[in-house]
């Protein structure tokens, strides 16, 4: 393999040339290759689609974890759905809460990440408050008797096994294991080329709880422009904090962030009218 062409969209794809192949298998659930590229660093790819890379895991995941769990305020039990390669829990794991749970259905995805990709978890994957669970994620929310305050579903877009976390279930699910007070944050695809992703987990989401919106988050490698990051919970207030609350609770955290501020907290939020109207 000298170039990896991403298969995700039919119409349209990124191209990279591929230094060096370090790994290729497929897994029980998802053909799995991990190559390295002069510009991204070593780059995870699952049936086709670009999940990580070294080189912009950061923006991504920091986006994901420190958005809910900093404009929650008082996080202590974290639910993470997918996230195998350990890049989210790397980031909700600079927090102080007390419990990270994380359910991901290929334990491949794992073990590959931590042995050839172990900046992404960065030790994350050795941290006593995680429980790791090799589970379907739309079982384990309806089953489980934990209760989180953020949930955080990093999925594979939904294609394959990713597309039972975009279903009306799974997310009933979410809600079921929410503790009061609690926000759910969700991978929702580039809206440029998913407005149908957009579309459908929003109106899936607005049945269940009293406040759904997204926001913005631009990953190089997620081609196509910025990426909507789903956001759901009965607390309104939760995405209207002023500035100078989430700028508080960043600068008592201490987080090392390289791509997250409160200032592009607050900003991400802000929507343009074309992809507030997919689902207005
Ligand atoms: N999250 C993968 C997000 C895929 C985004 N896809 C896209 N470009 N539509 C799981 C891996 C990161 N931890």
């Amino acid at each position: 393999m000298m170039q990896f062409l991403e298969t995700l969209h039919a119409e349209y794809g990124q191209l990279f040339s591929v230094d060096r192949v370090i790994y290729r298998e497929k897994t029980d659930h998802q053909d799995l290759v991990i190559f390295e590229n002069a510009i991204f660093g070593r780059v995870l790819a699952l049936d086709g689609a670009i999940q990580t890379t070294e080189r912009d895991n950061h923006i991504y995941h920091e986006m994901l974890a420190h958005v809910p769990i900093l404009a929650h305020g008082r996080a202590r039990n974290v639910l993470i759905v997918g996230g195998g390669d350990g890049g989210c829990l790397r980031e909700v794991a600079r927090h102080p809460v007390d419990q990270i749970c994380m359910v991901d259905l290929d334990r491949k995805v794992i073990d590959l990440s931590k042995k050839y990709l172990p900046s992404l978890s960065d030790g994350a994957f050795d941290d006593p408050r995680l429980t790791l669970e090799i589970a379907d994620g739309k079982a384990f929310v309806n089953q489980t008797d934990r209760r989180f305050d953020v949930i955080v579903v990093d999925s594979t877009d939904p294609i394959g096994p990713g597309a039972a976390l975009y279903t009306p279930d799974f997310y009933a699910g979410c809600r079921r294991c929410l503790a009061e007070g609690g926000v759910v944050v969700t991978q929702n695809g580039v809206p440029l080329l998913q407005e149908d992703e957009v579309r459908d987990s929003y109106r899936a989401l607005k049945h269940l709880f009293a406040d759904v919106g997204f926001y913005l988050v631009p990953v190089p490698s997620y081609t196509g422009g910025a990426l909507a990051v789903g956001w759901a919970t009965d607390d309104p207030e939760l995405r209207q904090h002023e500035y100078a609350t989430i700028a508080a609770r960043y600068d008592n955290a201490g987080l090392p962030t390289r791509y997250y501020s409160p200032a592009i907290h607050v900003g991400s939020f802000a929507l343009p009218p074309e992809i507030s109207a997919i689902f207005g």
